[in-house]
């Protein structure tokens, strides 16, 4: 018998991530049974606010997980390589938004609207994988291109916020800001450099390669959820002092030939997708109008003639709905409706 309601637990629900799945559980009406918010020892006894009561959080334990159904987690890969294989064992479904088990073969990488038939895997380790926030909007607006054209190679250069990197990466943006305006040295302590009136050309840790983390997670998820390695990508991401929404610029080569006006009416029909594209009016996506909206927009699509079936565009969409909290919690409508 299907169960009208699921117990919830978040963790890291104190944090950007984890205040947007509280919010997103609300709009969404999401059948919570009981909802447990779990977070690290320094913020346990303090509430949030949920459905109009004040909700306890507690610290995240191996106590935390008996009679959750489904476990949102982003306390952070290695709180969630530690406790989201217990979790699972005691019975709970983990959604989880860290980088952690997104590469493991026997944990489904998803994106509801891209490879929603992946979500059946989870039964091997009861752990179901939200790709990075970068990747989760470029492949939503390129499936339907790849499905109809097929893309052979893509570039794609990230312009992203601050809140990717959590509550205290906000709090910096904001001090460094005031604190340039009133003539001080500006403290550096969350990200490498200055990040107010800068462009920061690392996020992440670098690799032997001479690439980012964060670059390679863009290569490898997109292959995983695309279930295509044939696919060539390649990748700059760079840190801007927005604080939310994530925007890409990418170009794309495709086999197929390739058609600017019918790439903008095959992703006007796209799920999840909106074209703002009208340059005579200077309609195109900005972070400053998306923050906050729940769909991938795209927009300055155009042909790239350098190549034989070149095509440029322009991808902005909320990191902590789309790509994060809302794309687990689509997830977890998917589960409950087709799985649990
Ligand atoms: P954040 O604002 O810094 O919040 C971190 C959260 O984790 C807080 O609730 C914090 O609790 C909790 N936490 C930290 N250490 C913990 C511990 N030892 N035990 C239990 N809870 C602990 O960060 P965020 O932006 O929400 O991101 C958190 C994670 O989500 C990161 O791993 C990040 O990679 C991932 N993320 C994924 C995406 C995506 O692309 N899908 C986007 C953004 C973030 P306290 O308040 O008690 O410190
Ligand atoms: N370093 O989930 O800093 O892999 O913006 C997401 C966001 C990692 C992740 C960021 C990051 C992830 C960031």
């Amino acid at each position: 018998m299907k169960k009208k309601k699921y117990n919830v637990a978040i963790a890291g629900a104190t944090g950007v991530v984890g205040r947007e799945f509280i919010k997103i559980l609300e709009e969404r009406n999401f059948p919570v049974g009981e909802i447990k918010l779990l977070a690290s020892e320094r913020s346990a006894g303090s509430r949030i606010d949920f459905k109009g009561n004040g909700e306890l959080v507690t610290d995240l334990n191996d106590e935390s997980f008996k009679g959750v159904d489904i476990g949102l987690f982003s306390p952070g890969a290695s709180v969630s390589a530690k406790h989201a294989p217990r979790a699972a064992k005691a019975g709970c479904i983990v959604i989880d938004n860290t980088s952690q088990f997104r590469m493991d073969p026997d944990v489904p990488l998803v994106v509801p609207e891209v490879n929603p038939k992946d979500i059946g895997l989870y039964k091997k380790k009861n752990i179901i994988a939200n790709p990075n926030c970068s990747t989760i909007q470029m492949v939503v607006a390129l499936k339907p291109i790849h499905d109809k054209y097929r893309i052979k190679r893509i570039v794609v250069s990230t312009y992203q916020s601050v809140s990717g990197a959590g509550k205290e990466a906000m709090e910096e943006l904001s001090l460094q800001v005031r604190d340039l305006f009133n003539m001080k040295e500006p403290e550096v302590n969350v990200f490498p450099h200055r990040i107010a009136f800068n462009c920061i050309p690392q996020i992440d840790s670098f690799l032997d390669n001479g690439y980012t983390k964060e670059e390679m997670k863009m290569v490898n998820e997109t292959k995983k959820i695309f279930g295509d390695d044939s696919v060539k990508i390649t990748a700059t991401t760079v840190r801007v002092p927005v604080f939310v929404a994530h925007s890409e610029a990418v170009n794309i080569e495709t086999e197929k030939p390739i058609d600017p006006e019918d790439v903008k009416k095959l992703l006007s029909k796209a799920p999840g997708v909106v074209v703002i594209d009208e340059p005579g009016e200077g309609a195109y996506p900005m972070p400053a109008d998306i923050a906050g909206q729940d769909e991938v927009f795209v927009g300055r699509i155009r042909r790239d003639d350098t190549v034989p079936n070149g095509l440029n565009m322009w991808i902005v969409s909320d990191n902590l709905r789309k790509g994060a909290a809302l794309n687990a919690v689509q997830i977890a409508e998917a589960l409950i409706k087709d799985y649990i």
